[in-house]
């Protein structure tokens, strides 16, 4: 094995944090993927053992109205636009209604930057779904959005969060952040909060005792060295705060995109990047195979790349199906567990905070630790 590669994996071994360097030199071709798989699947096994988790979630976008254009984004709708949509209440309580009666114990909520929607609608979803179900844990917005709050209601993140936070916000998604290189993200999503605004909303986010998520988008206009960037600066910020729990690496789906002249990223850059990413956040507990974006094949052989989480039940997926994504739309818990099982390793549910979840179909409570 090539000298650079045991240094690194000496250092693995010992515990020790990896550089950037030694990060762009495990992204490299010539460098054997089952190896950095093996060294990921390590690390892995130190934090979380033999546990993998999911969860029963569900999405709901209340509307597909965005200012912002990004070339990446299938989902989105100018305001007239026959396939644009924005739900009303009704519909907002009716999907929240059977979330919450099927057993959810997340509501994943996001949405677009309409132009016409002031924070109080967006703070009003909020509201009524935890006034109607308080126990669904309600993961809402992105910090994009949470930025675009502050910008347009001119309020800080802070005093905007606090309201988020009143009216029932559990904690902040991790979508958002793409990549966090100026250049790349001016191709690909230039309007978009920039690095500084998204790490600042969730370091705000994190010194008022909310969780959060982070997110990377590859396989699109961007190389290696742009994707340890990214890392670098998570890994930067979680030393700061801890408010991190999981981080989701996002595989692009081209389809119906203003790129879809790429094609999308291989089974080996996935597993690749799973892999990488787990030995770089060497501070975050938990890393996610998001079965939607990668599909359940690739998700579960990410399981031994250094994934120890792959979502949930999720139902209607809107933003990588829009894109091209083969993934079913929903998984049952059964399926899950199946998935999990047939890697040898032990499933468990938990809620969004990751604390465990014990149930008798739709019926569910969380276990005392
Ligand atoms: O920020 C948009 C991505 C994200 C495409 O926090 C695309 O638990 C691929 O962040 N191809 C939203 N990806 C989804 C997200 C997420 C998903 C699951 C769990 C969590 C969590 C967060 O989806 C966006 C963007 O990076 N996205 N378009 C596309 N064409
Ligand atoms: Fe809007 Fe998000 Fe799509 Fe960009 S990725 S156009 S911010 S919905």
């Amino acid at each position: 094995m090539n000298p650079k590669f045991n240094e690194i994996r000496k250092k693995v071994k010992a515990g020790e944090r990896i550089s950037a360097a030694d990060g762009e030199f495990l992204f490299r071709d010539d460098v054997d993927l089952h190896a950095v798989g093996e060294l990921a699947d390590l690390v892995r096994r130190r934090k979380n053992g033999d546990v993998v988790y999911y969860n029963v979630n569900a999405h709901l976008n209340p509307t597909n109205i965005c200012i912002y254009h990004c070339a990446l984004c299938a989902y989105s709708r100018d305001a007239d636009d026959p396939r644009a949509f924005v739900l009303g209440d009704e519909e907002i309580l009716a999907q929240g209604r059977q979330a919450a009666e099927g057993g959810c114990t997340e509501l994943h909520v996001v949405g677009g930057i309409h132009p016409e929607k002031p924070f109080d609608w967006y703070l009003d979803i909020v509201r009524q779904l935890h006034e109607a179900f308080p126990r669904l844990h309600l993961k809402a917005w992105t910090a994009t959005e949470i930025a675009w709050f502050a910008q347009t209601a001119k309020r800080s993140v802070r005093v905007i969060l606090q309201d988020l936070v009143r009216a029932g916000l559990g904690s902040l998604p991790g979508g958002g952040a793409e990549i966090f290189d100026p250049q790349i993200r001016n191709e690909i999503c230039p309007r978009k909060a920039d690095a500084r605004n998204w790490l600042g909303v969730h370091r705000v986010a994190h010194q008022m005792g909310l969780r959060s998520n982070a997110t990377m988008l590859y396989g699109h206009l961007e190389n290696a060295d742009h994707r340890i960037d990214h890392l670098i600066q998570l890994r930067l910020l979680q030393d700061i705060t801890g408010g991190f729990q999981t981080f989701i690496p996002l595989s692009f789906h081209p389809h119906n995109t203003r790129l879809s002249w790429l094609s999308k990223p291989s089974a080996e850059l996935d597993l690749r990047t799973m892999a990488v990413s787990r030995l770089m956040l060497d501070n975050f507990d938990h890393v996610k195979a998001y079965w939607i974006s990668l599909g359940p094949g690739t998700a579960q052989t990410a399981l031994g790349y250094g994934a120890d989480d792959l979502d949930g039940t999720v139902g209607h997926e809107l933003i990588h199906h829009g894109a091209g994504a083969q993934a079913p739309q929903s998984l049952s818990i059964e399926e899950l567990q199946a998935m999990i099982r047939e890697t040898g390793r032990q499933p468990v549910e938990r809620d969004t905070l990751y604390h465990r979840v014990r149930r008798d179909g739709a019926q569910w409570e969380v276990e005392q630790p």
